[in-house]
């Protein structure tokens, strides 16, 4: 862990005289720190959040702590997390514009950033708990997925700028070595951290058994730690989205790092599956269609991801990847490259999102979607669908047909009794 001379937890009652010298801040709230409202909000694993307002306005204050919020000060997690958010946030705003809040302030030796407060935006998770529908939301998530991946690989940036990236973002080590561990890893044995629903013992003894579906599964982590392809979000589920009725951000990118372009959009289709699966527990009336809206969201994702991959892959292949010098310009068609790429990126989005929905019932960190669902039994039986799903899809990634065939899959396991 980076000790850092001067680092202190901020507490609600200190921020104000401790953050009035940041002129962006008080700027944004006002200049009088006796006049300013805190309130501590952050329900993640791992930070502070501030919501802080003033007579001028709100911000938000995130900080890190120098461990896991979720275990406590036994699991020490360095502060640089935030630097690397910090530059995340601001690549993600450059390719994505428009899909991230604003970065006013950044203290790299308080790890720290001012940013923007989104109102009346809540998180998607919660949203989705509650059966509420988000207007363009596939379009917004398949958009941003697509334009981080193309814009931040060797397709479209310069080799020595897309270089010194992957280099500069290297030494963001723990925070992936998390998700190394807890989700692609943990699943598949009796981890300490683990925990699972009581009545899925039969279940994960299976998926323990599976030799098989073990070396999918670290198949998929040898090309998660050595497949440096693109900058990803690294966490991107639904608590790392913020939603209102009709427009999205995403926040929280602090497990930043390059990695394979289907990385975040598989695990983003994990968290819409685990959403479906246990609706059951969450609601009767309008139980059929929310469920079919919520796979619709992820029909038209993966539609919207790939549509604009294919115009980027037509308006800005300036990269040393694929070169118009190569095909084009020798009068050779392009299409079947992007369509091996675009194969290479569901093969691996489709087993990081079966790996994504075993990590969150079985490792440390479950979801909150299930996690809710008070009824033991009820939920065990919902997680079970979803644990099987998630070990059909990463035997069989590669063979997928699509997002539609992806949700086949879960109409027919929705109908099961597994346990
Ligand atoms: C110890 S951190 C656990 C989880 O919280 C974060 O949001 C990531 O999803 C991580 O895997
Ligand atoms: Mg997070």
């Amino acid at each position: 862990m980076d000790a850092r001379a001067g680092y202190e937890p901020l507490t609600v009652e200190r921020l104000p005289n401790r953050l009035v010298g940041i002129g962006a801040l008080a700027e944004r709230v006002g200049p009088d720190p006796s006049a300013w409202t805190v309130e501590e909000v952050g329900d993640g694993n791992l930070n502070l959040v501030f919501i802080v307002g003033g007579p001028r306005g709100t911000v938000i204050v995130k900080q890190a702590l120098p461990y896991v919020r979720l275990v406590g000060d036994s699991w020490p997690l360095p502060l640089y997390r935030a630097f690397y958010e910090y530059h995340a946030l601001s690549r993600q705003a450059a390719r994505a514009p428009g899909t991230v809040p604003e970065i006013y302030h950044f203290d790299e030796a308080q790890a720290l950033i001012v940013m923007e407060y989104l109102a009346p935006h809540v998180i998607l998770r919660r949203k989705l708990i509650a059966g509420e529908r988000v207007a363009g939301l596939a379009d917004f998530l398949g958009r941003y997925c697509a334009r981080t991946a193309f814009r931040g690989s060797e397709l479209s940036m310069p080799s020595a700028e897309k270089k010194a990236d992957v280099a500069l973002f290297a030494g963001n080590v723990e925070i992936p070595a998390i998700t190394e561990a807890l989700v692609f890893t943990d699943p598949y044995f009796d981890a300490e951290l683990n925990s699972h629903t009581e009545g899925l013992a039969p279940v994960v003894a299976a998926l323990r058994a599976d030799v098989e579906l073990k070396v999918k599964a670290h198949q998929a982590l040898q090309r998660f730690v050595s497949n440096t392809e693109t900058m990803v979000h690294g966490d991107l589920h639904s608590g790392s989205i913020m939603a209102t009725e009709s427009e999205c951000r995403v926040i929280d990118p602090e497990f930043v790092q390059y990695g394979p372009m289907g990385f975040d959009i598989g695990m983003l289709c994990a968290n819409f599956l685990m959403a479906y699966f246990s609706q059951p527990a969450h609601r009767d009336a309008d139980l059929e269609s929310y469920q079919d809206w919520i796979l619709g969201v992820i029909i038209q994702l993966c539609a919207v991801f790939e549509e604009e991959f294919r115009r980027l892959w037509a308006t800005e292949r300036t990269g040393i990847l694929f070169p118009a010098t190569l095909f084009e310009d020798q009068g050779h068609e392009s299409g079947a490259a992007c369509d091996a790429v675009l194969a290479g990126i569901w093969r691996d989005a489709w087993a990081v999102c079966g790996i994504e929905m075993h990590r969150r019932c079985l490792s440390l960190a479950h979801n909150a979607d299930f996690e809710d669902i008070a009824d033991v039994a009820a939920r065990a039986a919902l997680e079970a669908r979803n644990l099987m799903m998630g070990a059909d899809l990463i035997r069989s990634a590669e063979n997928i047909r699509g997002a539609e065939a992806v949700c086949d899959m879960a109409r027919d396991f929705n109908g099961k009794d597994i346990l």
